[in-house]
């Protein structure tokens, strides 16, 4: 597992650590829409092209006592809170050994035991559960800690979401809601799907503290969202943070986007947050070609070791399977020696 560079003032360390996630959510998510091309993994693949900087930047940001529910575009925040390639590959290839057993696909993965959330489809309904986390961990007198919670535009129209927001707030909860907005929820434009100027302004109505950002921009995302969730730890209560960025992709690798503006895809949205990234860090010499080179074999390498470790591990067995809830205490993941 690779390590989160997060001294403090040390920018230039975030930055690279967050462009090392990026890069390996990237190369990791390529291969995903591969196997599925060649029908290797069953169900759908939903990637976060485009999205990286903001996800990374949330993972970069966070320590691993937090709490984190990322959603279907998060593999670089996923990674940088500390999942492995190797469980995500589990997950997607439905081996028995993954922290879901098989039972669970693709984006449904997690380790709630390490404030690592399984998500819920179901739109706006993890800010719930990040406020329930955050609520019973203020019930047992433990404080510092963050929870933050990732949607995408489309899902701001839930009335999960509105009572969620509206409950973190009311109770003053460490919660930070990262939004997406991606200008499409599958292939509903923004102009169909709200009516106010800018989602962020929607924070004062909740009594929450807004936020905006380009999410194309890594420098911006880790100074926004790093702020965001420093405020939320020193008890300045529920932040929203409202990135604008372009899907670079379909909705999942089912869907080509046909339907994304091609003025959309020309202007400054357009613009892939892993090019300028790495144009910006080589342009400040916080890193070389040749490195980031290593970097992007090291992860090759590491993709294409657990993809063919997990095509020989076991398929879950439907006959064998004790189809108890993952949550029950004897089948949650990293079970303690005497199951508690
Ligand atoms: C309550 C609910 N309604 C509909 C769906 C089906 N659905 C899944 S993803 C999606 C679009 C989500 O768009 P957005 O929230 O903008 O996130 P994005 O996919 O753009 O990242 C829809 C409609 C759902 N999962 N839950």
């Amino acid at each position: 597992m690779l390590q989160t560079v997060t001294e403090p003032g040390d920018e230039g360390a975030t930055q690279l650590a967050a462009f090392r996630f990026m890069l390996r959510a990237r190369l990791l998510d390529d291969k995903f829409a591969a196997l599925y091309r060649a029908g290797k993994i069953h169900g759908g693949v939903f990637i976060g092209k485009g999205q990286e900087a903001l996800s990374a930047s949330i993972g970069v940001s966070l320590k691993k006592t937090d709490v984190f529910a990322p959603l279907i575009r998060d593999a670089a925040g996923r990674l940088a809170f500390g999942e492995t390639i190797l469980d995500a590959v589990r997950t997607y290839m439905g081996s028995s050994l993954g922290p879901m057993r098989g039972r669970d696909g693709n984006v449904h993965r997690g380790k709630p035991r390490e404030g690592y959330l399984p998500m819920i489809s179901h739109l706006g309904a993890m800010i719930s559960v990040v406020n329930g986390t955050l609520f019973a961990r203020r019930l047992k007198g433990i404080s510092g800690t963050v929870g933050v919670a990732c949607l995408g535009e489309g899902a701001t129209s839930t009335g999960a979401c509105h009572e969620a927001l509206n409950q973190a707030s009311v109770e003053k909860l460490p919660l930070v809601l990262v939004v997406a907005n991606n200008q499409y929820a599958y292939s509903t434009p923004t102009s169909r799907q709200f009516a106010c100027a800018d989602l962020v302004d929607r924070a004062v109505g909740y009594g929450a503290q807004p936020h905006s950002v380009d999410g194309t921009d890594l420098v911006a995302c880790v100074e926004t969202v790093g702020e965001a969730i420093s405020r939320a730890r020193n008890g300045g209560g529920p932040q929203l943070v409202v990135a604008t960025l372009l899907r670079l992709c379909g909705h999942g690798e089912h869907d080509d986007g046909n339907y994304i503006d091609p003025k959309l895809k020309a202007s400054a949205l357009g613009r892939d947050c892993l090019k300028l990234a790495e144009e910006f860090l080589l342009k400040e010499n916080l890193i070389d070609a040749a490195q980031i080179a290593v970097w992007r074999s090291e992860a090759i390498r590491e993709i294409e070791d657990a993809v063919a470790q997990v095509q020989r591990e076991p398929l879950p067995d439907p006959f064998a399977e004790n189809w108890t809830a993952l949550s029950s205490a004897h089948l949650r993941e990293a079970q303690n020696e005497d199951g508690h």
